[in-house]
């Protein structure tokens, strides 16, 4: 069965555009990615220390996969391109989650779909509006751009293009 997932990616140290690409590359051993939204470079948010600004963007993936297995293979990703979990919600070299899997609702101890935080983070659903305005979030019933409308102001996203992007956001941190 061939199903579609919608990823959000982020990345906030080192050569950010790079670490996405290296990262929707990888992506790509685990099905086709059928779309993928503009670079959105965003203010952090629901961070507890100071950081810089993250790169982030949304992919849809169509998969043979089922959801633990590409849980699975996304953790292998981060894992192989360096990604150490030191502090809860730091700097990240990548961060890979899985935001929807078709319209399935999963609720076990690794993995929570529809992502508990996508339907408050402009940095989610900016992204996610770009590739995917009309999918309906399987619980709240509501479609993704709807769910972008209704965000309170702040949490400031902006497309980027990569000309526009420094290489090495390290020290930024
Ligand atoms: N990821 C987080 C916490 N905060 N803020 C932005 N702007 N982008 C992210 O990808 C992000 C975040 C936890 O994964
Ligand atoms: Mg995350
Ligand atoms: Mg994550």
């Amino acid at each position: 069965m061939r199903t579609t997932a919608y990823l959000s990616l982020g990345s906030n140290l080192g050569n950010r555009e790079a670490n996405l690409n290296h990262a929707i590359e990888q992506i790509e051993e685990s099905g086709s990615v059928v779309a993928r939204s503009s670079w959105y470079e965003t203010e952090p948010v629901e961070t507890t220390e100071e950081q810089g600004w993250f790169l982030n963007c949304a992919v849809a993936l169509e998969t043979e996969f089922m959801a633990p297995e590409l849980l699975a293979r996304v953790l292998a990703i981060e894992q192989s391109m360096g990604r150490k979990r030191i502090t809860a919600k730091g700097p990240r070299i990548i961060d890979v989650d899985i935001l929807l899997f078709g319209d399935a609702v999963i609720d076990t101890a690794d993995l929570t779909v529809p992502h508990p935080g996508m339907h408050t983070r402009r940095f989610v659903l900016a992204p996610l509006a770009e590739i995917a305005p009309e999918i309906r979030h399987p619980l709240l019933n509501r479609t993704v751009r709807e769910l972008v409308d209704a965000l309170p102001g702040g949490q400031a996203v902006r497309k980027v293009k990569t000309q526009d992007l420094t290489t090495d956001n390290t020290d930024k941190h």
